[in-house]
């Protein structure tokens, strides 16, 4: 006889740090697969800090889970019963079965194991979502070029580790920011960091500074937060920033300090610093664009002046209050 079905459901909404409660066991049937699908028999199931944002209602990359709702996730998987030539009983595959023991699955969103590319675990790890995270992440976007100095927060983490390891593969400084010495040894003896910072005991700034000491080329954020604000402090010219994860804000109740920067993840979205002197060379091409609408009364301008240099300091002063109205000009 067949075991019954376990599943764990979100019974609401975590506020703040979820508790125990905002969870729910729920056993069931195990569920018949129809034709074309599989029963699978969970293994392995990856528990990951995305989880913790589908928990919320909020509007974010992927839906929020509902009330009652399986709490999604990866596994792997076996097949115990198959209705699918593609995966015969017994296969061992990466699945979505969410947290619980038994799941269905027409075989799309499956994949078999390669059981030559390592223990099957690592299909959830650095050979799954976080190692593939890590990889594109740096080279797709830090582009790392040997010599410049790489950040890394969340250092030994699923992502963090195998991105520091990658980025010192590379030719690169690495520093790590990872919670408590512990991790910090490991980052540093194990995984070949060069240095590694501990975010619960170090003066951030000082630490950054003391171990880059030529700034930061790349930093690969898995946190934001203080970290993020300490490290744009370091930043050379033309660095890179990976806004990757945000975990410091995962379960914060109250809007951060500064800007949150969630939404230009969410969004894809680049920031990226301009200083006019690196764009002196288009001159030309300004004046003969801007001045050629000028000249046909295409654009509109507006100054606003003010009568006498004994006036400057004031019309300054209102400038950076925002009275003035266009462009502000001393009539001297
Ligand atoms: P992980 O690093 O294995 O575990 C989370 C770690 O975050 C903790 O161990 C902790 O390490 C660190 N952390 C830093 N500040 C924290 C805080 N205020 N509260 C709690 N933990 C804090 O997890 P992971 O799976 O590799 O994920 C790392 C980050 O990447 C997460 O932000 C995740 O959301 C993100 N991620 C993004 C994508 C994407 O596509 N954008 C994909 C995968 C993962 P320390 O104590 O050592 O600091
Ligand atoms: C995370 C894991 C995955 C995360 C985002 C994703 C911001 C996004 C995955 C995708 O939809 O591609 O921890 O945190």
């Amino acid at each position: 006889m067949m075991e019954r079905n376990l599943s764990v459901v979100l019974a609401r909404r975590p506020v703040g740090e979820p508790r125990e409660d905002d969870f729910r066991f729920v056993e069931g049937e195990v569920p018949e697969p129809r034709e074309g699908e599989v029963l699978l028999r969970t293994r392995w199931l990856s528990l990951d800090p995305y989880m913790r944002g589908r928990m919320s209602a909020a509007r974010s990359y992927a839906p929020p889970l509902e009330i009652g709702e399986v709490i999604v996730g990866a596994t792997v998987s076996e097949v115990v019963r198959s209705r699918n030539d593609a995966f015969p009983e017994g296969t061992l595959v990466l699945a979505n079965a969410g947290w619980q023991r038994y799941a269905i699955s027409d075989g799309r969103d499956l994949r078999a194991l390669d059981p030559t590319l390592g223990p099957p675990t690592y299909a959830l790890g650095i050979l799954g979502m976080p190692g593939q995270t890590a990889y594109c992440a740096l080279f797709d976007i830090g582009r790392p070029r040997p010599g410049e100095t790489v950040v890394v927060s969340a250092a030994t983490g699923a992502v963090g580790s195998v991105a520091g390891q990658l980025a010192k593969i590379a030719g690169c400084r690495v520093v790590g920011v990872a919670g408590g010495p512990e991790k910090c040894r490991y980052a540093v003896d194990e995984l070949g960091y060069d240095a590694c910072i501990d975010r619960r005991a170090e003066d951030l700034d000082a630490a950054l500074a003391r171990h880059c000491p030529d700034g930061i080329d790349v930093y690969f954020d898995n946190t934001a937060g203080a970290i993020l604000e300490a490290v744009l402090r370091r930043l050379n010219v033309g660095a890179r920033m990976l806004l990757v994860g945000l975990i410091e804000h995962y379960n914060a109740t109250e809007p951060p300090k500064g800007p949150y920067l969630g939404p230009l993840l969410v969004a894809r979205a680049r920031i990226e610093g301009f200083l006019v002197r690196d764009h002196l060379a288009h001159t030309p091409a300004f004046l003969r664009h801007v001045g050629g609408l000028v000249k046909a009364g295409r654009l509109r301008y507006r100054e606003h002046v003010v009568d006498g240099l004994e006036n400057a300091p004031r019309a300054f002063i209102g400038l950076l209050r925002g009275e003035n109205f266009g462009k502000v000009l001393v009539r001297v």
